[in-house]
């Protein structure tokens, strides 16, 4: 128990299903001062949790999400109300109607497989054995996980908050939070209808109610209220009330079956999930209270026409549901977040007030877990920065992103989605200042993080007529371009510009810079201004929270490359008073001018010294290039000769206009994210949060090379004591793909002696290696180069063989020259 556990009080808003998870969660690591506020009766308090149907399908394309759910799914296992179990581990089955849906199955088993869910691919015949009302003719197949199943939502809330209250929780049903106390930027009580109950503390778990409790604190809580249509059929003959739950994602359909309500005449009856009308959104101020509310405030009136198309579609693939109807059915409120992810974590705005909401029942308890640790531990087990809430900033915090978002979440719940396939509404928002030239160029733009990036340019067409490169399938070349084969080329035989605008940086200044960058990363930072260093920031147990470049611009100046914005956060948060952290992404902008060329380019525009010896690798420089004030820092994330320019946002467009003017005659070109993906991969350079996290260790991770214990103590030097490097784990390590032809796009798993052993995190053709590249976590002793495993892309092996990195350029005579 750590001292806060013992003393500090906590307020948990709503006993749904994360709140009573969150109580069970607190007292078991040791809090002792745990209220919980909810508004109805504790019984079933009408939230969300109230009536949702309990299915549970915990394979999905992010890893995270699959993690929490297992948690869920074996926490609730090992719950009973009454003698019965919490879940119902009955099996889920997925089906296919279509093509493109099969194809989408073959993928999910090959995640399922990558996440170490149990699953298997089988026939419409076996799918008929499985749920025998299927009309078999309809289905091309489905894929069947048997640990899926029901979770019992409401009885998994009560026997959670009882147990939390045995250990001194006390839980208020009937207490409506009307306010939110404050001091000094800090939370200090929850205010009621009933008393103010003081808190050092406070988790809003209040669901779709977020936004108002949100309100009441201050806090910009990014999620939209929608409401779900769920029916219930009368009782239909032939069920046994054993069969999986179903889902049926080509009409955004799923079905699970339901005790009939007559016990005399017993039986049981379909209730179906539909996901295919109209988005409904729902204002969370609204809703009626729970003694107002003609069923429950999360229920509102079913909308008969609405459902019309969706009764149809499961008749076709039910046809016992024809001599049936629908006997009951309500629009059903819950939480949508613009990217689908849940939201967790403290708020920035008011210190102490915590976020656990648009969750699922699906990953309810992993949730809760993972918040109690991070509220216990300062860090998660999990790697959850998928979830964090900080990951919504400024513009994708505003109602007409988040509705515009969080609608289209909605209708995309069932969707086949590509792993690259943008969002199209609420764009373009964040541009660099050359977004008018990438027009001009012809950019294919995908988006992240709210920024407009350009994938490839129309404008480089030409150039990759006739070369060289495998046929995609159809689904690896969605989101992709032979033109990415052509930029990659000129990358490495001319010179490219890269749009690095998006990429997050930091200004670190004051007299304890120094002191505290070298406290908060593993590399060494003493050294003389000009110097840029890559470097890791470790969390406590020695977990890779991110990897930076660290620019000494000057004795008190620092630029800090880094990932997102818990960076921002983490670093805030430590900071001592002498030392000021700004970001200052916005309002600047950066150009990668990289490629053999790149001095070329850049010399005659300056009258500083861009010679190898006069501007060594890793240095840093201010200069001007034409009328543009930059700093120039001499780094490649792609493997190549050349300069990362920064300037700020108003003089951006004249930059980029000189750098392309004088390119001219050298053969410049505008280069992509996809070119820029294949070459890093190239170069073995990790990317945060996808090959990496704070599950990782340096040495797991293969960058030791950055960590330096002997420089002084730093964030996670005592942990990593503990973990060697021949202690590792695990290890992230290249492959290539025999075929040369053959293509993975990651999350793929990968398969020693036949067996599942791990998983692809990043995939990309090599254009200049000629081969596919996938980067995968592997055991070690199925790590060493030569080692041959395979892969598994849409149910097709593919056989790969471990290799030594980097895979181009090894002796750095490209960069270093
Ligand atoms: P809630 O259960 O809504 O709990 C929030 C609590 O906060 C409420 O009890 C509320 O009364 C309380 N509260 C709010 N404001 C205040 C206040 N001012 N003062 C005091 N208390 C307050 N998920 C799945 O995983 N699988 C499914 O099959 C599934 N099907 C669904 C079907 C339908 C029709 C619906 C609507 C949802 C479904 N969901 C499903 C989603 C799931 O139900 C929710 O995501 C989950 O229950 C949310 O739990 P929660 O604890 O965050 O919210
Ligand atoms: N540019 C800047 N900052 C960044 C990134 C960037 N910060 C976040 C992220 N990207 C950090 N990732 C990397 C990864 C690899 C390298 C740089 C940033 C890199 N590695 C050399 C290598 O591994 O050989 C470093 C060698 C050395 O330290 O001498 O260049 O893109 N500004």
């Amino acid at each position: 128990m750590t001292a806060r556990a013992g003393a500090a009080r906590v307020v948990i808003i709503g006993a749904g299903i994360v709140g009573c998870s969150l109580a069970d969660e607190l007292t078991e690591r040791g809090w002792r001062d745990v209220t919980v506020l909810e508004q109805g009766p504790l019984h079933a308090p009408g939230g969300s949790t109230s009536h949702a149907p309990g299915l549970v399908f915990r394979t999905n394309g992010c890893r995270t999400l699959t993690g929490l759910a297992s948690y869920t799914v074996e926490k609730f296992s090992g719950l009973t109300e009454d003698g019965e179990p919490c879940f119902d581990a009955r099996g889920g089955l997925e089906i296919a109607t279509s093509e493109a849906q099969w194809a989408e199955l073959h993928r999910k088993a090959g995640l399922a497989a990558s996440w170490g869910i149990e699953g298997e691919l089988v026939s419409a015949r076996r799918c008929a054995e499985l749920w025998p009302l299927l009309d078999e003719s309809k289905v091309l197949g489905g894929f069947f996980t048997p640990g899926d199943g029901l979770a019992r939502a409401l009885p998994a809330s009560r026997v959670q908050a009882e147990r939390a209250a045995s250990r001194g929780a006390r839980i208020l049903d009937r207490h409506t939070v009307t306010g939110i106390e404050r001091a000094d930027g800090h939370v200090t009580g929850v205010v009621t209808d009933r008393g103010t109950f003081p808190a050092d503390l406070v988790v809003s778990a209040a669901g779709f109610w977020g936004p108002v409790i949100g309100a009441m604190a201050g806090v910009s809580v990014p999620l939209l209220p929608l409401a779900h249509q769920y029916a219930t059929t009368s009782a239909v003959p032939g069920l046994d009330g054993r069969r999986p739950i179903l889902r049926f994602q080509d009409r955004d359909l799923y079905f699970r079956e339901h005790p009939a309500d007559d016990p005399a005449t017993g039986g049981f009856r379909i209730g179906i999930g539909s996901y295919a009308h109209r988005p409904l959104p729902v204002d969370p101020y609204a809703v009626p209270a729970f003694d107002d509310a003609p069923v429950m405030p999360s229920s509102l009136p079913f909308t008969h026409d609405d459902f019309a198309p969706s009764w149809e579609d499961s008749a076709w693939l039910l046809p016992a549901l024809e001599d049936s109807s629908v006997e009951d059915g309500f629009n059903g409120v819950f939480s949508f977040t613009p990217d689908g992810m849940p939201l967790l974590g403290e708020s920035r705005e008011l210190r102490g007030f915590w976020l656990a909401e648009a969750v699922w029942v699906t990953h309810s308890a992993g949730a809760a877990k993972a918040v109690a640790e991070w509220m216990t531990d300062g860090r998660t087990g999990m790697d959850i920065h998928g979830c964090e809430l900080s990951r919504f900033e400024g513009a994708q915090r505003s109602p007409a992103y988040v509705r515009a978002r969080g609608e289209q979440q909605f209708a995309e719940v069932y969707d086949v989605i590509h792993p690259l396939q943008p969002a199209e509404r609420a764009r373009p928002l964040r541009v660099s200042p050359w977004y008018a030239r990438q027009q001009e160029l012809g950019a294919h733009f995908l988006e992240a993080g709210g920024w407009e990036r350009p994938h490839w340019f129309e404008a480089n067409a030409a150039s990759a007529k006739g070369l060289d490169l495998p046929e995609r399938d159809a689904w690896s070349a969605r989101h992709w371009s032979p033109i990415a084969a052509a930029e990659a080329r000129a990358t490495r035989e001319r010179v490219a510009l890269y749009d690095m605008t998006p990429l997050r940086r930091l200004e670190v200044t004051g007299p304890g810079a120094l002191e505290f960058l070298q406290r908060m990363t593993t590399n060494q930072l003493a050294k003389k201004p000009g110097a840029v260093t890559y470097t890791l920031l470790l969390d406590a147990a020695g977990g890779i929270r991110s990897d930076l470049t660290v620019a000494r611009l000057a004795a008190d100046r620092f630029q800090i490359g880094v990932n997102g914005p818990a960076d921002l956060d983490w670093l805030t948060d430590h900071a001592p008073d002498d030392v000021q952290v700004r970001d200052i992404t916005s309002g600047t902008c950066c150009i990668g001018v990289w490629g053999p060329l790149a001095r070329d380019l850049v010399q005659p525009l300056t009258g500083a010294d861009f010679s190898h010896r006069g501007f060594g690798y890793f240095r840093a420089k201010e200069a001007y290039i034409g009328e543009v004030p930059v700093t120039a820092m001499r780094l490649s994330y792609v493997g190549e000769l050349g300069w990362e320019l920064y300037t700020s946002a108003d003089l951006g467009l004249r930059l980029w206009d000189t750098l392309w003017a004088a390119g001219q005659p050298l053969g410049v070109i505008a280069g992509g994210r996809s070119a820029f993906n294949s070459l890093r991969l190239e170069k073995g350079y990790r990317a945060w949060g996808q090959d990496m996290s704070t599950e990782h260790t340096p040495y797991e991770a293969g960058l030791g090379w950055a960590v330096k214990p002997d420089k002084g103590d730093f964030v996670g030097r005592a942990a990593l004591a503990a973990h060697p490097p021949e202690g590792a784990r695990r290890r992230l390590v290249p492959l290539t793909l025999d075929d040369p032809a053959a293509i993975v796009l990651g999350h793929e798993p990968v398969y020693v002696d036949g067996v599942p052993a791990g998983h692809v995190t990043s995939a990309a053709y090599g254009y200049s290696v000629g081969r596919a590249i996938a980067y995968a976590w592997l055991p070690p002793a199925a790590a060493e180069p030569g080692t041959a495993v395979h892969l598994e892309y849409f149910g097709e092996k593919v056989p790969a063989t471990v290799r030594a990195e980097p895979l181009f350029d090894p002796a750095m005579e490209r960069i270093r020259r």
